[in-house]
């Protein structure tokens, strides 16, 4: 469809942005290291940090050299043709302005908007732009999976609960406060009732006629396939696809991940995904503050300095 010509004709590189409030925790939580991958932190299986006691660290959250301008243009530099950044990680927090209290606007001293910030910033650069958003697991909101089994008044919570008041209302958030979206990026569906993924495709649809919707929406609802994570596909594939891939090992900052792919590597996955017939969205994770590290910024530039000169990929 027209829908999804668009933007994988034209551009099959793009940057994945992994950035929240498990950003600044960087993989350490009273100072232990929890390897693994950073936006995790929280989860049971990693350091196990309390819901509530997660919430109150947003008050320490103050990425003031966060400069959407720099990211976008980052992306340019490295010959990315679109971004596709975290609005919502399992975690629950909101990197955007919500009517939900959780939110880097109103729980955080930063009080800015990054995803108004970047939305514009791509827009200027020429670069699609697109949100990731966790509809299904969501740690800190009763109801979601993964999250508290009950509500602060002690009564069961439901999924439907979460759904209702949190879940539907954020991507009606997302599909309408930025502009037009290139992709509407949802992932881990698990065991999601069909119900309520038909009801987020029809609202994308409804918001965001021109957005791609990927596989992970769940019930085979997408648009095209998202492949499994830092998977390059040995053989040819049919039909409209991607490959999700990071430039270390973590998505989101850790303090200890300098694993980086040089940019031969990152050349080389980049065009057996292109040459394959699919695209390749390679994630950075900016740190706390808001930066990008230095390495993974010049590992991307010289790969860019070749995918610049080659513009059919
Ligand atoms: C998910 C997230 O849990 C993870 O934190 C990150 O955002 C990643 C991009 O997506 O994890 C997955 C989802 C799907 C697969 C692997 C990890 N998969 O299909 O192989």
């Amino acid at each position: 469809n027209s829908r999804s010509l668009g933007l994988f004709r034209d551009g099959n590189y793009a940057m994945f942005i992994h950035w929240g409030l498990y950003s600044n925790y960087a993989g350490r939580w009273n100072d232990k290291t929890y390897y693994g991958i950073g936006e995790w932190i929280m989860n049971r299986n990693m350091a196990g940090i309390p819901a509530a006691e997660y919430q109150a660290s947003a008050k320490s959250f103050n990425p003031v050299d966060f400069d959407a301008r720099a990211i976008a243009g980052l992306a340019k530099d490295a010959g990315m043709k679109y971004i596709v950044i975290t609005s919502k990680h399992h975690d629950g927090f909101a990197m955007f302005d919500s009517e939900h209290p959780f939110n880097i606007v109103d729980a955080t001293p930063f009080g800015r908007d990054p995803m108004k910030e970047l939305a514009e910033a791509c827009r200027e650069a020429g670069l699609g732009f697109g949100f990731y958003y966790s509809h299904n697991q969501d740690w800190t909101s009763p109801g979601g999976s993964g999250g508290p089994g009950k509500n602060p008044d002690g009564s069961r919570a439901s999924f439907d609960q979460y759904f209702k008041e949190k879940c539907y209302p954020q991507v009606k958030e997302i599909c309408t406060n930025y502009g037009p979206l290139a992709i509407v990026w949802f992932d881990t569906p698990g065991k999601m009732p069909k119900e309520h993924v038909v009801a987020l495709r029809d609202l994308v649809r409804e918001t965001q006629p021109g957005a791609l919707l990927c596989s992970r929406i769940g019930h085979g609802m997408g648009d095209y396939v998202s492949h499994g994570d830092m998977e390059v596909p040995p053989e040819n594939i049919e039909g409209l696809w991607e490959t999700v891939d990071t430039t270390n090992d973590s998505w989101s900052y850790a303090w200890y991940d300098s694993n980086w792919k040089g940019p031969s590597e990152i050349l080389h996955r980049l065009v057996s995904t292109v040459a394959r017939g699919g695209s390749y969205m390679l994630n950075v994770g900016p740190d706390g503050t808001g930066v990008v590290p230095a390495p993974c910024q010049t590992f991307l530039r010289q790969a860019g300095d070749w995918v610049r000169r080659h513009p059919e990929v």
